[in-house]
Parts: C-alpha cells; structure tokens; sequence
C-alpha cells in the first residue's frame, strides 16, 4: 500500500545553491518510511567543489539483485551518508536519462550532484522505487551542469559580483593570465596569455586552484579552444603534470605544441592516462609570445570512468529496520 506523503511541507523551502536549488528541512527518515530501495555510491574528493557525474544504471543493480519491477524515475532522491555528525542531508540533482532509457529494461542514466571540497572518499545513498511501489512525486532541482566537466565555470563566464573575477580561477599576476571580455568563444569571457618578458612563459594553471585527483592507471580527456594572434615565440604549449599522494612532482608530459603564429578559434583535445603512483593532476596552457596573444575558452575535464551504483539496500518497512541482501554474483 502506497503510504500518505507530506511533500508541501517538507518542499516548502527553496534557496538557489551552486546551480542547483536546494531542498530544505528533509530527513532521511521521510525516505526510510515511504522508499523501498537506495543503492551505495563513492566519490572521490576534489580540492574544490565540482560537480560529480555518475553512471545510474538502476536495471543492472536491481538485476543484480534479482528484484523484478519498474524503476520510476521520479522517485530518486540522493542523501549523503557516512558523516560524522550522523546527519544524512538531502543533495540536489539533476538525472539526465540515457536516450534508449526504458523503466523496465533499460532504466539507465547520468545523475549528476555537487561535492564540496574534501580530502576522502564520500559515500551517497541514491534512494529510488518502483511503480508497483506508489508513484513518488518528483522533484526538480534545475538543469543540469555542463556535461561530466570535473572544472567549475570552465567557460570563464560567472564573476564574482563583488570583485569582478573569475569564480574559481584565482589568476596570479606573475603568471601573465587575464580574463577579456569580446572575442570569446562561447559567451563573452575568454582568458588570454601574453607573456611580458622574452622567454618568460604566461600560463594558465588548470584548475585555478590545486590539482585534480586522479586514479593511476585511469584515463581523463583535457579539452580546450584557442585561438592566437601575431605570436612571435612557442605560442602553445599544454603539459601535464603528475603528483604523488604527498603532492610531490612525480612527472610531465607534453600534450601538445602549436607552431603557427595565427590560428582562429580551434578545439584541442587530448587523452591522458595517469601513470602509476600518480595521486594529482594539474595542466599548464602556457605562451612565451610578447606580442599579439593567445585565447583561451571552454575548458573541460572528463574522466573516463564514472562511479557506479553499488550495494543495494532494500528497506523493509514491516521489519525492523533495514535488511542488505548478498548481490547475485
Ligand atoms: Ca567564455
């Protein structure tokens, strides 16, 4: 039997947060009560707030379990777990359905959700149900971000209304970077680098601040558009660089050169796999022109592979309080 909701109260509040709106005064204990099923999943941290992107194949996992039924996809709801208060808080999400997504055979999609900066892995509880179940009510919490990107504001186009700059790229002076508006790619901000002194590089650190965590032996895709103008010394020049868990200089790779001296707006894109040991990743876009410049737009980091549902949990409501049956392996 389909238990009674109260989601006016409990959806009463919304406040705007990171691209997402954010749900207020949830509880965990809703989802116990009136969901049958939640299923594990581990991220891994950044040094900044990103927003992950998951695989939910929600039919592979309830196979996997041998539960029949038919997912209903307005029934997913996201919780942190495993913090050391105790508290589970709601996430905002946003789904976005695989194009051959069917709720019986092929309930398949990208759920992405923003992780605040942190040093560990975290673990989230997707919480889902079935139709046979009662339809839940659905929520929206706003379009989704950028595909998969793992860089914030990667086209350079949020500022921050106090200061002007660019939200998530603190750029030094020393490093010959600025933000420009006209001539930009997408939108109205691109970055240019123009070095100020002959054989002094002007580069751009990606991501603004820190590195990337990265899996050894996982591969990452780095994609960007340039453009330069009137450049008079290696005008493009993009390097990898690894870390080890301490943060040190592990090793580099060059990915790319560009030797003309004039080029309109380009893609780049190229493939890494990190290397044994590697912990950290961080890219430099450099020029060593002192004349005209180089542009910079769009910027993207996608790994290859995306976390997974894990550890379906089915909560029994007439049983006390929850029972985790053995995967079907
Ligand atoms: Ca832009």
């Amino acid at each position: 039997m389909a238990p009674t909701l109260v989601w006016t109260a409990t959806f009463a509040c919304f406040v705007a947060s990171a691209g997402y709106v954010q749900p207020q005064e949830t509880s965990v204990d809703e989802w116990n009560r009136n969901w049958r099923y939640y299923a594990s999943v581990r991220i891994r941290c950044q040094s900044y707030d990103f927003d992950a992107e998951i695989d939910a194949d929600f039919t592979r996992i309830l196979k996997e379990y041998r539960v029949p039924g038919t997912f209903d996809r307005r029934s997913i709801r996201i919780c942190e777990a495993g913090l050391s208060d105790g508290s589970a808080p709601e996430v905002p999400f946003a789904f976005s359905p695989n194009p051959d997504f069917d709720p019986t055979f092929n309930a398949r999609g990208k759920l992405q959700f923003r992780v605040t900066r942190g040093v560990s892995d975290r673990t989230f509880h997707v919480y889902f149900d079935l139709l046979e179940n009662g339809e839940k009510p659905l929520v929206s919490y706003g379009a989704p971000q950028a595909s998969g990107n793992w860089l914030s504001n990667g086209s350079f186009e949020d500022l921050d209304a106090k200061t002007s700059s660019l939200v998530d790229w603190p750029f030094e002076r020393r490093n010959a970077v600025k933000a420009v508006t006209g001539a930009a790619r997408t939108g109205t901000v691109s970055v240019q680098l123009l070095s100020p002194k002959s054989g002094q590089a002007a580069s751009l650190g990606i991501p603004g601040n820190g590195a990337f965590r990265v899996v050894s032996g996982e591969k990452y895709r780095l994609s960007f558009w340039s453009r330069g103008e009137d450049t008079n010394d290696r005008p493009l020049l993009v390097t990898a660089y690894w870390y080890d868990l301490s943060r040190k200089y592990s090793g580099h790779e060059l990915m790319a050169e560009e030797g003309r001296s004039h080029w309109d707006w380009s893609v780049f894109s190229g493939n890494l796999v990190a290397p044994p040991e590697a912990e950290w990743l961080r890219f430099y876009i450099a020029t060593y022109t002192t004349s005209g410049g180089v542009w910079i737009d769009d910027v993207c980091l996608t790994p290859e592979k995306l976390p997974r549902l894990s550890d379906l949990t089915i909560i029994e409501h007439n049983l006390a309080p929850v029972i985790v049956v053995e995967p079907n392996e």
